[in-house]
């Protein structure tokens, strides 16, 4: 049988599941190992020292160690949904944009999160440049491009909207009133994709030295 490529992940971290989305989608087979990340098993450390995840471990024993690598990788392999094909714009493009979520606003995200964290820091300040940076992505959408890169959802889509996710999720009732109805209806339509879904099952913590599991799961798209 040939060797799979593993995948160390954590169910709820945002990078891992975005990996996750882009290899279930390129239909690439993985064995997924879960990680508990206070007690991080000695494979993940031996194939990537920085321990953290996604990280995913090619037959060839190459390692690819940031979750954008890993979303690129596999739909390089195979992109049926045209993922790295947007119908505005390009991949240069979606980058800049998921490196405004992943530079400013998981800055942001996570001092409104764990404000205890950030004792110094100002929460209203922090609150407006999320709303900002949340407000653009709103003025992105439309009723005719519903993603953030036109008609159809592609990588910035799946990599931002794990982190929008975490967001909405600190405090529901804030969020529901939001001026943002394009932004809440392309969140919600992602977190009931059958995609998301197929990619958030539970699994036992992987222990040294025994399989992982299957990944990604046989599904059903239905939209
Ligand atoms: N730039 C990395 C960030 C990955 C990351 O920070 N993952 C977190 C979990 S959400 C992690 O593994 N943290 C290490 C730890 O908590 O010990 C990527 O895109 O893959």
């Amino acid at each position: 049988m040939t060797a799979l490529p593993v995948l160390y992940s954590f169910r709820r971290c945002p990078y891992a599941m975005r990996a996750r989305l882009a290899l279930a989608v390129s239909g690439q087979m993985c064995e997924l190992r879960e990680v508990v990340l206070k007690n991080k098993p000695q494979g993940l450390l031996r194939a990537s020292p920085k321990g953290t995840v996604p990280v995913l471990v090619l037959p060839s024993g190459q390692v690819l160690e940031q979750s954008l690598d890993i979303m690129q990788w596999a739909l390089e392999q195979h992109d049926p949904e045209g993922w790295l094909t947007p119908s505005h714009g390009n991949l240069q493009d979606m980058l800049a944009l998921i490196g405004e979520c992943d530079g400013p606003f998981k800055q942001v995200l996570d001092r409104c999160k764990y404000p205890s964290r950030y004792p110094d820091a100002d929460m209203n300040a922090e609150r407006a440049r999320a709303v900002a940076w949340l407000g653009a992505l709103e003025a992105r959408l439309s009723s005719d491009q519903p993603c953030l890169f036109g008609t159809h959802a592609a990588l910035a889509d799946m990599a931002i909207a794990p982190f929008v996710r975490q967001f909405a999720g600190i405090d529901a009732d804030w969020w529901a009133p939001q001026p943002w109805p394009r932004l809440q209806a392309w969140l919600a339509e992602w977190q009931a994709s059958d995609l998301l879904a197929s990619v958030m099952h539970k699994l036992p913590a992987w222990v040294d030295g025994t399989a992982g599991v299957p990944f990604p799961p046989t599904m059903e798209r239905t939209g």
